[in-house]
């Protein structure tokens, strides 16, 4: 519970402080371990002879993204973010067949308004820091990405997909009864265009990686094994280009997407509370969760 607490007490200092990106950080925070750290949720390894950052998702038993999940991502990638020697990010995931199941949905069942709006500010919080980073980021998707795992791989520069027709893609939101919110929708649009993203959401499609590669929501498939290495080759391909010239471009490309959330972040955080602790919406999720619990039994 103290680490917990800690641990929100940072982001809501982080949040409070940086618009996105990297701008001021708190000075205890870098002088936390730099290049290797371990917490229980997230494992990051930075190379520090090539740069590159690897982020392993680690909360079995489907890193599904809860508060505390939130809280530990966003710090450990202010800090990559932060230091000098990162240039590259690899997210990928330590359990096997799951990239990540998306936002924890115990999160948004049964939780008071004050604790909804503090998990959707920790949401809104890790989007702007993935989408807005200054690093080449890189997801190695080595396993299934629904909804917010899906938006996690959409924020980074390049995907890679391990090619096993059991692994799905994909923002599901309405199957859950749920919408996902705009800027969920301008990552997706920015990325597939305007008439996919229309029907991947309003039919909440979750695509085999062959469909994702088609409508370019991962851009290469590998053999499940070799996702990781070839996250590594390509990124030292992307570290090639200079680097002030690939963030300004990378900025112009994402920043007018940014901008609309981080001037709505209140107005958004308003809009999910009072969606998400409606009854019906509330009993959506619980059919959801029953279903899930079914499919296993
Ligand atoms: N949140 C919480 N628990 C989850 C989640 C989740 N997202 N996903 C799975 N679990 C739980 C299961 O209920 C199960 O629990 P238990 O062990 O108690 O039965 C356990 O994790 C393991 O799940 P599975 O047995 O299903 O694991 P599999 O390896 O067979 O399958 C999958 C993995 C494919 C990831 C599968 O679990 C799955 O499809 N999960 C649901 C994914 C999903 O639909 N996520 C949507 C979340 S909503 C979101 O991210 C964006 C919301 C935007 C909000 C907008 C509102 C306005």
């Amino acid at each position: 519970m103290a680490l917990r607490a800690a641990l929100r007490g940072r982001l809501s200092q982080l949040s409070s402080c940086t618009g996105h990106g990297r701008v001021c950080v708190p000075p205890t925070l870098l002088t936390q371990q730099r290049n290797s750290s371990t917490s229980p949720k997230i494992k990051v390894d930075l190379d520090q002879s090539t740069g590159v950052a690897v982020m392993r998702m680690q909360s079995p038993p489907v890193n599904s993204l809860s508060l505390d999940f939130l809280t530990e991502l966003c710090i450990s990638l202010e800090k990559l973010e932060m230091d000098k020697g990162c240039r590259g990010l690899i997210i990928t995931s330590s359990q096997p067949k799951v990239f990540s199941a998306g936002l924890d949905i115990m999160e948004m069942y049964g939780k008071s308004p004050e604790r909804c709006g503090e998990f959707w500010k920790a949401v809104q919080e890790m989007w702007l820091k993935l989408y807005s980073s200054n690093m080449v980021t890189i997801a190695a998707i080595n396993g299934s990405s629904p909804a917010g795992g899906c938006l996690v791989s959409l924020t980074c520069d390049y995907r890679i997909m391990a090619d096993n027709p059991r692994f799905s893609i994909g923002l599901n939101e309405t199957q859950l009864g749920i919408v996902a919110p705009f800027w969920f929708k301008d990552t997706l649009a920015n990325t597939v265009g305007h008439r996919h993203t229309e029907m991947a959401l309003e039919l909440g499609l979750l695509y085999n990686p062959a469909e994702a590669l088609k409508i370019g929501m991962v851009d290469q498939l590998v053999p499940e094994d070799q996702v990781l290495s070839t996250a590594t080759e390509t990124m030292t391909k992307w570290l090639t280009i200079p680097e002030h010239a690939r963030q300004i471009t990378k900025s112009m490309m994402r920043k007018p997407t940014i901008d609309k959330l981080t001037s709505n972040r209140d107005a958004d955080i308003h809009n999910f509370v009072s969606f998400i602790t409606k009854d019906s919406i509330q009993k959506s999720l619980r059919m959801y969760l029953e279903m899930l619990k079914k499919r296993r039994g």
